[in-house]
């Protein structure tokens, strides 16, 4: 029997998680990993306490999660993968944490180092040969803040703290290190934890020029306005962000969204499209947002003055972006508020302009959701509409609720029938790389498990959210949710861009888009086969509601449900 006090690399490496406050480990487990098992293993028998395992079938869905609950708790996760191969299987949910900015620790194997039994772990499998690639690390590059090999047991500690300092700095991110068997199985000296001296680097605030600049840009503003994508990613953001625009009767669209950012019932939300609001306005602030215009869809005045306070403001990671800004500022969006508001507050104020303002804007409000909730009528061709699923959604849930956003061409509607009051309600995905809900939706519940997570999904993006590992982890973990699917039977949104291109093309004349799912699969039995869950199809409108209304009473119970719901195929195409 291998004596208990035995400590290698892994246990210190296992031991620094839970200093760094990692509390799961969303992990898909292989050869690579024996000494990380054993000092799971030792931990559990000792009564040590270390980050919980959380089993994951399919890496795309670990890293989901833990992007989901990071987005709920504003803590880093860990995700464990499995050499070459599970760090390629991490694919795209890679993409979505960096995006999103997501701070994660991945740790993945290194194939042996050694294939004579010179050191413990030495090479004993063919699959040792074939995962020696030249470049590992080289897989996340593109992706991560940052990446390293562990070279020595005895520094592995002083790693994980700077990999965590690195990955909750801002902009945050993922990072990456890599270890094979032989130095994790090395036996080292414990180390104390050294936590309270690495931490990440204190928030940026404004200048006080550039407080002045900003604060006398929109007092001279005629028609100012803001656009924001993802500053309630900091949920006490939010109530600072409306004090201000109430202070200075300032509208608010919000730019395809992640996170909950501006009540949408507010009289100064101006909806998710900058349209005329935009074109017209004199001046805009941009604050936390990557793309908060589109050139080719909206025209901004030559005269307009932009304003871009972020902590990522000229978007260093992406090759071709810019938004050419009057004023910079890399700054957190809770300090530049603060900073603002307490200048404000302090000048005086052209309040006559401001009040008349504010009741324009109100109107244009008012009117703006009369509008919305007219498209909303029940479909009397008996074919459920995306706006008909959000009215009966909104109807069935409470101000409390998670709502999880992936569906695609649906998601305007989405956006415009559920009214979130409360930060931290709702949540996008910040990447393009679809899936993230299913994942994310496990994270979700782990993070709040008191709350009702909801989440919303596209069938193509079900479908690439892994949904068996997705309910067989549900199950396991308790953490059941509630999934609707917005089944148009196809990739809407490749066909949109087609004809966005080709408005009379070949392709449209003859129904020929390569798209859908003709054939179609019982989507919700996936779920009920992996994991248990309440699996329904619906395609009749006057049947949604009260099945809706009951699937959050199965997964208020404790059980995951799935709700199938069918609508306009997208296409006939059958060859
Ligand atoms: C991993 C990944 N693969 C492919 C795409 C390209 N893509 C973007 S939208 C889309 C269709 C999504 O279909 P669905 O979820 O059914 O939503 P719909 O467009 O029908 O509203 C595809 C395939 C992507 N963004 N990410
Ligand atoms: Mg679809």
């Amino acid at each position: 029997m291998e004596s208990l006090s035995r400590y290698t690399t892994a246990d210190a490496l296992l031991e620094a998680f839970e200093e760094t406050g990692i509390s799961y480990l969303f992990s898909n487990l292989g050869s690579d990993h024996p000494a990380l098992i054993e000092g799971l293993a030792k931990a559990k028998a000792l009564g040590r306490p270390l980050p919980k395992v959380i089993i994951s079938p399919h890496e795309y869905v670990a890293l989901s999660a833990a992007h989901g609950y990071y987005q709920l708790s504003g803590q880093a996760q860990g995700v464990i993968v499995h050499t070459d191969v599970g760090t390629q299987n991490l694919g795209g949910s890679l993409h979505n944490a960096a995006r999103s900015r997501v701070p994660v620790f991945i740790f993945s194997g290194e194939t042996p180092s050694t294939m004579e039994g010179e050191l413990a772990g030495s090479r004993n499998s063919p699959i040792n040969y074939l995962q020696n690639v030249y470049d590992q690390r080289g897989i996340v590059r593109g992706y991560v803040k940052w990446e390293y090999d562990i070279r020595t047991g005895k520094n592995v500690k002083q790693l994980v703290y700077r990999a965590m300092q690195i990955a909750n700095t801002e902009p945050k991110g993922p990072v990456y290190l890599t270890g094979a068997r032989e130095v994790l199985e090395e036996e080292v000296q414990p180390k104390k934890d050294l936590t309270s001296r690495w931490k990440p680097k204190e928030p940026t605030a404004l200048t006080d020029a550039g407080i002045e600049q900003i604060i006398s840009t929109l007092a001279n503003s005629k028609n100012p306005i803001l656009i924001t994508s993802y500053l309630g990613r900091n949920i006490e953001s939010v109530d600072l962000l409306v004090e201000f625009c109430e202070l200075l009767s300032i509208p608010v669209i919000e730019s395809n969204p992640s996170y909950m950012n501006y009540p949408t019932e507010h009289p100064l939300h101006m909806g998710f499209e900058g349209g005329d609001l935009l074109d017209n306005a004199d001046v805009v602030v941009v604050l936390d947002c990557d793309v908060p215009w589109i050139p080719t869809v909206n025209d901004l005045n030559d005269s307009c003055k932009v304003i871009f306070i972020d902590n990522d403001p000229i978007k260093e990671k992406i090759p071709l972006a810019y938004i050419p800004a009057d004023l910079t500022f890399q700054a957190d969006s809770y300090h530049a508020l603060t900073q603002l508001l307490n200048y404000a507050k302090k000048i005086n104020l052209d309040h006559s302009t401001i009040e008349e303002r504010f009741s324009r804007l109100k109107e244009r409000h008012n009117s703006q959701r009369k509008e919305w909730r007219q498209r909303e009528v029940f479909p009397t061709n008996g074919v459920i509409t995306p706006e008909w699923v959000s009215r009966c959604l909104r109807n069935v849930i409470d101000e409390d609720t998670i709502i999880l956003n992936e569906t695609i061409t649906s998601t305007s509607a989405i956006f415009k029938g559920i009214p979130r009051i409360k930060p931290g309600t709702m949540f996008g995905n910040g990447g393009s790389s679809l899936g993230w809900n299913g994942g994310a939706a496990i994270g979700a519940k782990l993070a709040q498990p008191n709350k009702t997570v909801v989440s919303l999904t596209g069938d193509g993006t079900y479908l690439f959210s892994v949904p068996s590992s997705v309910h067989w982890m549900s199950r396991k973990y308790n953490a059941p949710f509630l999934t609707i699917i917005f089944n148009n039977q196809g990739w809407n949104a490749t066909k949109m861009n087609l004809l966005k291109q080709h408005p009379d093309g070949i392709a449209k004349r003859d129904d020929h888009y390569w798209v859908n799912f003709d054939k179609p699969a019982d989507l919700a039995k996936i779920a009920e086969a992996a994991g248990g869950a309440f699996a329904q199809t619906i395609s009749k409108p006057e049947e949604l509601e009260s099945a809706l209304k009951n699937a959050i009473e199965i997964v208020n119970s404790g059980q995951s449900a799935v709700i199938d719901v069918k609508m306009q195929p997208i296409s006939y195409q059958v060859d």
